[in-house]
């Protein structure tokens, strides 16, 4: 039997190339050699507010880029994380194993509950439902980019604590990071990572961001004041551009160099921004296709969920049994 990969993306706003080069790419690759199973996970962009209208769009925006993007439904299942109940059925049981403490040391929820008035519960029990989407499906590895890696760690804790307690129930999942284009930072502060939610138009590329836009965003991108590439002094700026091209274009270090040392920054962001452009327009040209095509998406989102609720009813009853909860 082959090994199961599950990894899943929030509907927070139109997906950008940290998210595609972080782990859509790698989605899209692994498939063929494991049993994959992909989901949009709607209830994690619910930990913050989204407006109704807009998250319902952008679900379905989201599932057609990621057929566009290469994910096959021949031999991926392509879930909505809400359309299967077993996801927040398992979180419970999952949450009573689950010291609080555990939780409060997640540096993203530190980040995000800094940014809001008020600090939703959801917010807090955010890597709880993570590692129940992955432990549902006993998946054995987990394609994502470096800023969930601590909460694959603590998945991964989890199901340890779990299995401890009431015996081998949980596959141990195992972080699978890409090479190059793991952290994608944000175009105007590459402190800081290039986010979904992120405010700015100048911050991300959208994968639907038409050529002129990109070559814009590319072009107004924060660097620093040397006046060409130094590979030994350059700064964030200048090393995430020189990384987009490297993750887009699929060159080695010794090219990098032989290409880039001492070209002006002006020349460096014009090849980087070909190099996006070329590389996101048959993406585009494809989701045109796909959306045109009246409840195709939606089918292969009923049938992704068809496909994996035996297993995830498997695993549910499994966990009741082993915890004594009652099954009918
Ligand atoms: N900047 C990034 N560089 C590399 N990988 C990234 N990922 C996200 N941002 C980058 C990876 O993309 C996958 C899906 O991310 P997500 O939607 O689950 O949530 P996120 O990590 O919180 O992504 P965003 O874009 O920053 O969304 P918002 O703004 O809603 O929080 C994950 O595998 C992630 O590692």
């Amino acid at each position: 039997m082959r090994a199961r990969v599950l990894s899943g993306i929030q509907p927070t706003g139109s997906p950008h190339i940290g998210n595609y080069l972080g782990a859509l790419k790698n989605w899209a690759k692994i498939q063929y050699d494991y049993e994959s199973i992909y989901c949009i996970v709607d209830l994690h962009a619910v930990t913050v507010y989204q407006d109704p209208q807009e998250l319902r769009a952008k679900i379905l925006e989201l599932a057609g880029m990621l057929l566009a993007i290469g994910i096959d439904p021949k031999h991926s299942a392509l879930i909505v994380q809400s359309a299967i109940p077993e996801h927040t059925e398992l979180a419970w049981m999952l949450t009573c194993v689950t010291p609080v403490g555990w939780l409060e040391r997640m540096t993203q929820y530190k980040a995000k509950s800094d940014a809001q008035e008020t600090i939703g519960d959801g917010l807090l029990q955010y890597p709880v439902l993570m590692a129940a989407d992955i432990l549902l499906y006993q998946a054995a590895i987990v394609p994502v980019g470096e800023d969930q890696k601590q909460h694959l760690e603590l998945a991964r804790d989890i199901a340890q604590r779990f299995n401890s307690l009431y015996g081998d129930t949980f596959v141990m999942p195992a972080t699978h990071l890409p090479t190059v284009g793991a952290r994608v930072m944000g175009l105007d502060d590459p402190e800081k990572k290039m986010s979904k939610s992120a405010a700015g138009s100048g911050h991300a590329i959208s994968l639907l961001d038409p050529p002129a836009t990109i070559r814009k965003k590319i072009m107004r991108s924060t660097t620093d004041s040397n006046p060409a590439v130094d590979f030994e002094t350059m700064g964030a700026g200048v090393r995430n551009l020189l990384s987009i091209y490297q993750a887009f274009v699929g060159v080695d270090d010794d090219a990098m160099k032989a290409q880039f040392a001492d070209m002006r920054y002006g020349d460096l962001k014009k090849q980087v921004a070909e190099a996006v452009v070329a590389s996101l327009e048959p993406m585009q040209k494809r989701y045109q296709e796909i959306v045109s095509e009246p409840g195709y998406v939606a089918r292969v989102l009923r049938e992704g969920a068809e496909r994996v609720t035996p297993i995830a009813r498997d695993t549910c009853d499994k966990v009741k049994h082993a915890m004594g909860l009652y099954t009918a």
